[in-house]
């Protein structure tokens, strides 16, 4: 958008001048008639939320469009391999715009303290020197479920949208690692990526985070050009993204350009502090917990998703209704999935299918029947294969509002 355009708009309570840049670039096009747009009016693909207004994503809920987050409603994730179309969103900065020039030549440097063999990669040594991998792989936001902790944490407020599971495919990190060789004093491997931070400044990085060495060397653990079989999108890190599936999506960086061997835990942005970090043990809500006294969050807890029928469903009492989801488990399998039509008092098993491949979602499907007409919730419980549950209410309380992996509920009338 050109920044004439800007003219005429003034300060206003829903954009910025900054804000409609983006904005812009999230609804993919120009605003021929924005300097006539009232002070104080939103366009209404901003406002409504159901609305599709980020290109090739009908249905999102746009939580912030400056870096732009959106999550997937509950009933748009029922595909048992997430397309595109419906992958939330979740940037930390300005993505880059590539030029096709810019992809083609796109280099990944290997280096580190740890890195033997410090290289850089084109795209096409990735694809010749290396097996190719493709995997399903759940990745779901640290911070899924940040709106139902109180006292509230400040952050993108997502529901239960921020979670995907598709197919990726690329190399395996480890390959590429012993390819420029680990040495014995590596602990961390830490990426770099393309985007640009909020402010512009370019010393600054949006996010720069990692995984320990035994996550980076599974076979899972991807060095991925393509989703689904084509093109990752550029909103999913085109043309070079990490896939650590199981752990926070924030440790699988998108528009990577390097990857680092440290011997230390990687320090880049977003590893300390709050970001990405729990307490170590329990605290009450609210509480101020000292940096010393938080720790980096690994794997993600058990968990599940009604993604039908939609919440809020009017449904015949003389016919059973037909559930389904996914549930996951982070690093592990889930091994039992029930639902309850009574607010938990009982619960009723489903049928649980095995996953794809080991860090993907899986899925499960059951009937329900009522006892007569009203309103009624559908609540959704998944254990793992080590007896974790999710628990009804939100769970541990933590200063950024992490790890929510309470039960989903859906709400049925019965007519
Ligand atoms: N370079 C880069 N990688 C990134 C991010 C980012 O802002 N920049 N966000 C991370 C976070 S916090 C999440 S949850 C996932 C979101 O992936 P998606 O937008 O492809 O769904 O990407 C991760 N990788
Ligand atoms: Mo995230």
């Amino acid at each position: 958008m050109q920044s004439t355009e800007h003219k005429g708009i003034g300060r206003r309570q829903f954009l910025t001048a900054s804000s409609v840049s983006s904005f812009s670039a999230l609804l993919g096009m120009r605003i021929p008639y924005l300097p006539l747009l009232p002070v104080g009016v939103a366009p209404i693909a901003l406002t409504n939320a159901n609305a599709s207004i980020i290109p090739h994503k009908p249905g999102l809920v746009v939580l912030n469009n400056r870096p732009i987050n959106a999550e997937t409603p509950a009933h748009l994730l029922d595909d048992a391999i997430t397309p595109a179309a419906k992958m939330f969103v979740r940037n930390n900065g300005i993505p880059p715009r590539l030029t096709s020039d810019q992809a083609a030549n796109w280099t990944l440097r290997i280096g580190g303290e740890s890195c033997a063999r410090p290289s850089a990669l084109s795209l096409a040594d990735l694809q010749e020197k290396f097996q190719h991998h493709t995997y399903q792989l759940q990745l779901e936001c640290g911070g899924n479920g940040r709106s139902e902790f109180f006292p509230p944490a400040r952050g993108n407020q997502w529901s239960t949208g921020a979670v995907s599971c598709a197919r990726w495919t690329g190399v395996r990190l480890r390959d590429v690692l012993q390819h420029c060789g680990i040495k014995d004093d590596a602990v961390y491997v830490g990426y770099n990526s393309a985007d640009s931070h909020l402010s512009g400044d370019p010393n600054l990085q949006p996010i720069s985070r990692g995984v320990p060495m035994h996550k980076a060397l599974e076979d899972e653990t991807l060095i991925a050009w393509a989703l689904n079989g084509a093109d990752i999108p550029p909103l999913h890190g085109y043309p070079l993204r990490l896939v650590c599936g199981g752990w926070p999506a924030s440790a699988s960086g998108k528009w990577l350009n390097e990857i680092l061997i440290r011997d230390r835990i990687h320090d880049g942005a977003k590893m300390t502090g709050s970001a990405y970090r729990v307490p170590c043990t329990p605290v009450a809500p609210g509480t101020k917990v000292p940096d010393a006294q938080m720790c980096i969050i690994q794997s993600m807890p058990v968990k599940s998703l009604v993604t039908f029928p939609k919440s809020g469903v009017q449904h015949k009492l003389a016919e059973p209704m037909n559930l389904r989801g996914h549930a996951w488990a982070g690093d592990r399998a889930v091994s039992a999935m029930a639902t309850s039509i009574d607010f938990g008092a009982t619960w009723q098993p489903c049928k649980l299918q095995p996953p794809a491949n080991r860090l993907a979602w899986q899925q499960w499907s059951t009937k329900v029947s009522f006892p007569q007409p009203g309103y009624f919730e559908i609540w959704a419980r998944a254990t793992d294969d080590q007896g974790h549950s999710q628990p009804i209410v939100v769970p541990g309380w933590n200063p950024k509002g992490y790890l929510n992996n309470a039960s989903h509920r859906i709400a049925v009338a019965v007519v």
